[in-house]
């Protein structure tokens, strides 16, 4: 892809946009650079195939797939991070994205033990330990029982973690992809307790997974009666073999690692399970030795999708800046984006849903004259917590981190348009 700011004849489109804006009043300003006259455009002037002959009936495509020009748009693992694609992640191509829902097949994964395979005739989730009447649902059971819809964004706490210790992976995909934002349909959790019984001294529940790594994590019994789901659908449809077919847990604005897929048994305790992923992983080794613990919420945050590495400027003029920003603490109340590293700040224009711990998308629109950017975005959240710059973080929590990472990003933009994952002082 070349990222030279386009010369050459005028398509059709920037012809027709052109004239249509113009017709409009809109200001000099917010137009694109043209030259004096249209180029005779074959694409306007000859009939093309698509428009000559029958296209594909609607007996080929059961399910429905993107189309084939749109191939370059999917999930990407960096080989050299884990050793073996079992255990593993791959990461979300947010720089090929708009809105706010995060498309079923693109949304990262992130797997202990590799994609259990699970018919959910045979599957059961069983609840016991500190109950009056230790239970086993079927997912019949369990679709028979009032859900609930809910649009959350899971992030997985190691997302940005490769930039701790300075800027390193060249692209929002590997920088920011360890997040999707999807509509689940599931039970809320305090349904399925109220079912069970809590004893009086139940005060933590231990989730776990079904899948090779048996994967389990320790829930306060305060966040199960507040918003978590058991969600069995996502996006409309049954949930993904990759994001826990058939039952996973939703644990809204709480880091990903607990959101626990191919969920099979919930024991409910009086105290945490120490378990692996909450003692020596998903925890912040600070400068002193000290290391933090439980750190479940994930704190405001933002990057700018568009321009980034993989999404260059390719025109001067008009151009859409394009980002998204979450809060694991509620909604997002506004969004600033600088494009000249902090000097001048503006907010950003947010559109669509703003919802709590969801991703929220914003834009500006702006003229570029083909001089350097450093762009970068500022979350705050609705509880009026401002994102951190990376500085403001590695003062309070040191270099040691991999999780929870949720400074600010800086992207340079060359006048030729590439673009780049620096920082600045
Ligand atoms: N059973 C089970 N649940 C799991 C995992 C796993 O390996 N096994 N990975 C966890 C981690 S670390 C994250 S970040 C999220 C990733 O969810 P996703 O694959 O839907 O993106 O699932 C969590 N739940
Ligand atoms: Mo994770």
């Amino acid at each position: 892809m070349s990222s030279e700011p386009q010369a050459g004849p005028l398509s059709r489109r920037r012809f027709l946009g052109a004239a249509g804006a113009a017709g409009a009043g809109l200001a000099a300003s917010a137009l694109p650079a043209r030259a004096q006259a249209p180029a005779p455009d074959p694409l306007i002037t000859e009939v093309q195939d698509w428009n000559r002959y029958l296209g594909e009936g609607v007996d080929k495509r059961p399910y429905g797939t993107p189309s084939r020009f749109e191939k370059h748009v999917m999930r990407r693992d960096v080989s050299w991070l884990t050793a073996s694609p079992e255990s593993s992640v791959n990461f979300t191509p947010l720089h090929e994205l708009d809105g706010i829902i995060t498309p079923s097949g693109l949304c990262f994964e992130r797997h202990h033990g590799g994609i259990a395979d699970i018919d959910p005739a045979n599957h059961r989730l069983m609840i016991h330990g500190l109950v009056e009447k230790p239970l086993v649902f079927t997912m019949e059971d369990i679709k028979r029982m009032p859900r609930q819809n809910h649009v959350h964004f899971l992030e997985c706490a190691a997302n940005s973690g490769m930039e701790w210790r300075g800027a390193q992976l060249n692209g929002c995909q590997f920088t920011h992809g360890m997040v999707h934002n999807v509509m689940y349909t599931g039970v809320p959790l305090k349904l399925l307790l109220a079912e069970a019984g809590l004893k009086p001294n139940a005060k933590w529940l231990m989730l776990e997974g079904a899948d090779s790594s048996g994967m389990n994590r320790s829930l306060p019994v305060m966040k199960a009666l507040d918003d978590v789901l058991i969600a069995f659908a996502m996006n409309g449809e049954a949930l993904r073999p990759e994001q826990g077919y058939p039952l996973r847990a939703v644990v809204p604005g709480w880091e990903g690692n607990i959101w626990v897929k191919w969920l099979r048994r919930i024991e409910v305790g009086d105290m945490p399970w120490q378990a692996r992923e909450e003692t020596s992983k998903y925890t912040d080794l600070l400068a002193d030795g000290r290391s933090r613990r439980y750190t479940f919420i994930m704190d405001a945050k933002s990057v700018v999708t568009n321009p980034s590495p993989q999404a260059p400027l390719k025109h001067k003029g008009r151009n859409v800046l394009s980002g998204l920003a979450w809060s694991g603490r509620g909604t997002i109340k506004r969004v600033d984006v600088t494009l000249d590293g902090g000097k001048n700040w503006q907010s950003a224009r947010i559109d669509g849903p703003v919802l709590e711990k969801s991703l929220t998308r914003f834009y500006v629109d702006f003229d570029w004259a083909g001089q350097e950017l450093l762009i970068q975005s500022r979350a705050i959240d609705s509880t009026g917590y401002v994102q951190p710059t990376k500085a403001e973080l590695r003062k309070v929590r040191g270099v040691n981190s991999i999780y929870h990472n949720n400074g600010i990003q800086t992207w340079q933009v060359r006048p030729n348009g590439e673009t780049e994952n620096v920082e600045i002082a």
